[in-house]
């Protein structure tokens, strides 16, 4: 088993207990880890109050990454609460409706720019925010899709803020790793969450990959937070600036 025993983690991007986030949390939490969790605003706090009682050692912050204010304040309240950092995991996604839905030819500069200022420089945002805080070396992890290198219907310009977001995770590994902050992304098969409802084709995706996919079933929540678990582990100190698929070897496949 491993031990977080004494670390403490941070994670944004909690919406429900569907979230990608929630099952990372669960995990490193059930490691050991003290939690932090970050909702996004107002509308998700409610959720965010429910699901904490069912972890031990864990206190609520709200934060939009989108904004250096809130970011900054964040970081400080986390400074005041637990004097350091030692995992920061950021599951923070979002394009506007109409970019993942319509013709990619058709993207707009200003879809363009909120997809790539969430869904990825916002990682930048966070690794400068937790960096003095991880006064022992740390572990950042990232959230991405086999859409950053592949075409898939509809994914559109999300696929192009992950390619960003995959580069991002290379240059910040070679920008913090002589502090011993790790920096590596998880590639997630798909899963059904609040970032995957509403899109039409999403059933068919998943069908595909229990079809076509090695382990011939899909991944679910808890899968990826095992992996988040290990990559946030003294096991993978000499893993950075690394992306690890956990898609059943869906990526490895060519028919
Ligand atoms: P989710 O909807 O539960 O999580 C996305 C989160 O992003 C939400 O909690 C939302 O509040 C947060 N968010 C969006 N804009 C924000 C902002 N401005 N500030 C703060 N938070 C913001 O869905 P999920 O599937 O758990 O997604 C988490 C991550 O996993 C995303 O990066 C997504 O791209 C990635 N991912 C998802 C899948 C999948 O199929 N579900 C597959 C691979 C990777
Ligand atoms: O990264 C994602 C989805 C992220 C996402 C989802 C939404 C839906 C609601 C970002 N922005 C928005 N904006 C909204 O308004 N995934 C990996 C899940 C996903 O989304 C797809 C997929 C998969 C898989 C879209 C098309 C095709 C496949």
């Amino acid at each position: 088993m491993i031990d977080l025993t004494g670390k403490v983690a941070v994670v944004f991007g909690l919406a429900n207990k569907r979230s990608i986030a929630w099952a990372i949390a669960q995990k490193l939490n059930e490691a050991g880890a003290r939690l932090a969790i970050c909702y996004q605003n107002e509308r998700l706090k409610k959720e965010a109050e429910s699901l904490i009682p069912e972890l031990r050692d864990a206190q609520i912050f709200q934060c939009d990454v989108s904004n250096d204010a809130e970011i900054e304040t964040v970081f400080e309240q986390l400074k005041i609460a637990y004097g350091k950092l030692d995992i920061v995991v950021h599951s923070v996604a979002f394009a506007p409706a109409d970019a993942i839905k319509n013709d990619f030819l058709f993207t707009t500069r200003e879809d363009f720019r909120i997809a790539h200022d969430i869904s990825a420089y916002s990682l930048i945002a966070l690794a400068r925010g937790a960096a003095p805080l991880m006064t022992e070396g740390g572990s950042i992890l990232t959230l991405t899709y086999y859409g950053s290198t592949k075409v898939f219907p509809n994914y559109n310009v999300m696929g192009v803020a992950k390619a960003a977001l995959e580069a991002t995770v290379r240059y910040l590994a070679a920008s913090l790793g002589s502090k011993g902050i790790r920096v590596n992304a998880i590639s997630a098969g798909p899963i059904k969450t609040l970032a995957a409802r509403g899109i039409g084709d999403f059933t068919k995706i998943l069908n595909a990959v229990e079809e076509r996919a090695p382990l011939h079933r899909n991944v679910d929540q808890l899968e990826v937070g095992n992996t988040a678990v290990f990559l946030a582990s003294p096991l993978a100190s000499g893993i950075t600036g690394e992306i690890t698929f956990v898609d059943c070897g869906y990526n490895v496949t060519g028919l």
